[in-house]
């Protein structure tokens, strides 16, 4: 941007936006997130950030949601969505930075000298906002507007209160021309559902859906939306909420507590057994499940890793069916370091599909799993999705012109194409996804679990005084900085059968996140509490 249009911006901005707090905001795993009052001079700016970037798109519609997902409720944040509907660029993270961090006019007006600027001077941006449920998303919503307002954009739209995922989509739809309505999605994806279906499975022909689907909310915002999305399902898939808000977000409930410690959330417990239980974060993009055959069995966590397993089991056989044995169209799955090893031994080696490896963030795994026609990602944590490039989709849309079983497995997978929420993970979705490939599967929870037995494992949180010491390279399996750090971690690893260990800083809270997996839990305990101990030790 030229300096005459910087400064001029700057001004508006500044009036638009509080002071950046005392201390410097870093753009994380998922955009800023902290204290909630740490956060009106970020979301301000990001607003400014969302309408820069439409308008360096020629106005391609941009997405801003202010949420901090899994963090506790005093916390806020905010996602950016690029016009594809998928994470803001990463180019443009240092620009957020630099704009959310900058004090007084002059240092606005620098930051926004570095926005690209191409072709942006004349076009009309256009910005849909969202805001999940949290106290102070409101207000930080508000100052989002103001932000994206004081960077030309006339008029921002208010989606309101909205899931992430929901965000994401709507953005995607209007940018694809299509109805990018609340509405609209809960009538794409229960009409995609009963569409994969065809018929089959109604009622349940897995064992799987006989009895209301039990959800976990996390008392965050995913409990409107599922309500809404079961009237729209009607009795395709009857859907029970709990933790639908009465409680405190994310407390003792949630994707991110069922992932790392593997226990029943609130208001859930062995009574359950037999039953599939599903639980989501608080802005539901992430999805985890929890199955126990008796009330006497410790629940089965079945995570990102066992949805990814699944949905390449399912679409693998599906493209097969639809399009031969040797379909042109290929098939992979990203995962992270967090990826369980039995995990990944199984979809390489059982099922024979590819398997890639990227650094933690929805905004490292989408463009890897891009490279795919059939491009499956998923974080253990729940986070993921499937991608399917217009190559496959037109192959697709091709076989299902024809008749019999090639053509009916085309259509199914057009379906699922539909039902998958591309442009971002969405636990509603994904919901969908899973239940649509048992039923189809014929396949009980049981029978998921089975696919393969997780190596134990083990993830502790470790606060340090500056988390940022702490630098890691080859998809954060290897700690470069301190330099003291990973020889000790090698050492504690070499100690335990099938050990594997890595650490890296949290992009989302204020800690020190490390990972150990051994052949026993007992040891993986061990070396998940000695990997724990040496961080201390080097970054005290
Ligand atoms: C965000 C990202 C996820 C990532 C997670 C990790 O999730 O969207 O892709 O797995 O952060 O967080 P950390 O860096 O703390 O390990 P969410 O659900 O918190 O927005």
């Amino acid at each position: 941007m030229d300096s005459t249009a910087a400064s001029a911006m700057a001004s508006a901005l500044s009036k638009a936006s509080a002071a950046p707090p005392d201390v410097r905001l870093a753009y994380g795993t998922a955009g800023f997130r902290g204290e909630a009052s740490l956060l009106p001079a970020a979301t301000a700016r990001c607003g400014a950030l969302a309408a820069l970037r439409s308008r360096e798109k020629r106005g391609a519609a941009t997405g801003i949601m202010v949420t901090a997902s899994h963090n506790p409720v005093q916390d806020n944040g905010v996602k950016l969505a690029d016009p594809s509907g998928a994470m803001m660029a990463a180019a443009w993270e240092p620009l957020a930075a630099q704009l959310a961090n900058a004090r007084g006019d002059a240092a606005l007006a620098e930051a926004l000298q570095a926005v690209p600027w191409e072709g942006a001077a004349t076009a009309a941006p256009r910005v849909f906002v969202g805001r999940d449920t949290r106290p102070s998303s409101e207000g930080l919503t508000a100052g989002a507007v103001r932000g994206a307002i004081a960077a030309g954009c006339a008029e921002p739209t208010d989606v309101g209160v909205v899931t992430t995922p929901q965000l994401h989509w709507v953005v995607r739809e209007h940018n694809a021309g299509r109805e990018a309505t609340e509405e609209a999605y809960y009538a794409a994806l229960a009409g995609a559902f009963s569409r994969s279906l065809g018929g089959r499975g109604d009622g349940g022909a897995g064992g799987v859906a006989a009895q209301a689907l039990l959800v976990d909310a996390a008392n965050g915002v995913g409990a409107q939306a599922l309500v809404r999305l079961a009237e729209r399902l009607g009795r395709a898939l009857t859907l029970e909420v709990r933790n639908a808000g009465s409680g405190v977000l994310n407390l003792r409930c949630g994707a991110d507590l069922v992932q790392k410690e593997r226990v029943w959330p609130e208001n859930f417990s062995a009574a359950d057994a037999g039953r599939v239980v599903a639980s989501v974060d608080g802005d539901a993009d992430r999805l985890v499940f929890l199955y126990a055959a008796s009330p006497s069995d410790a629940p089965a966590l079945l995570d990102g890793d066992k949805i990814a397993a699944l949905s390449a089991r399912h679409l693998g056989g599906l493209l097969r069916a639809a399009l031969g044995d040797q379909p042109s169209a290929t098939v992979g799955v990203v995962q992270t370091a967090y990826a369980n090893g039995a995990s990944t031994r199984y979809i390489k080696d059982n099922l024979g599909v590819t398997v890639a490896v990227a650094k933690t963030g929805v905004k490292h795994l989408h463009p890897a799993a891009e490279e795919f026609d059939v491009g499956i990602y998923f974080e253990a944590n729940g986070h993921g999705t499937v991608l399917f490039s217009d190559k496959v989709l037109g192959q697709l849309a091709e076989a299902a012109k024809g008749e019999g079983d090639a053509a009916a497995a085309a259509g199914r997978m057009l379906a699922f194409a539909d039902m998958i929420n591309q442009a971002v993970g969405d636990a509603l979705s994904g919901i969908l996804m899973v239940e649509a490939m048992l039923r189809l599967e014929g396949m009980r929870m049981s029978d998921w679990v089975a696919f393969y037995t997780d190596l134990p494992s083990r993830q502790l949180k470790v606060t340090v005084r500056d988390k940022g010491e702490i630098k890691t390279e080859r998809a954060e399996t290897l700690c470069v900085a301190p330099a003291a750090l990973q020889p000790k971690i090698d050492a504690a690893v070499a100690k335990y059968a099938s050990g594997r260990s890595f650490v890296r800083p949290s992009g989302t809270e204020d800690i020190v996140r490390v990972y150990a997996e051994a052949a026993t839990q007992a040891d993986a305990d061990a070396l998940a509490d000695e990997v724990a101990a040496a961080v201390r030790e080097t970054c005290a």
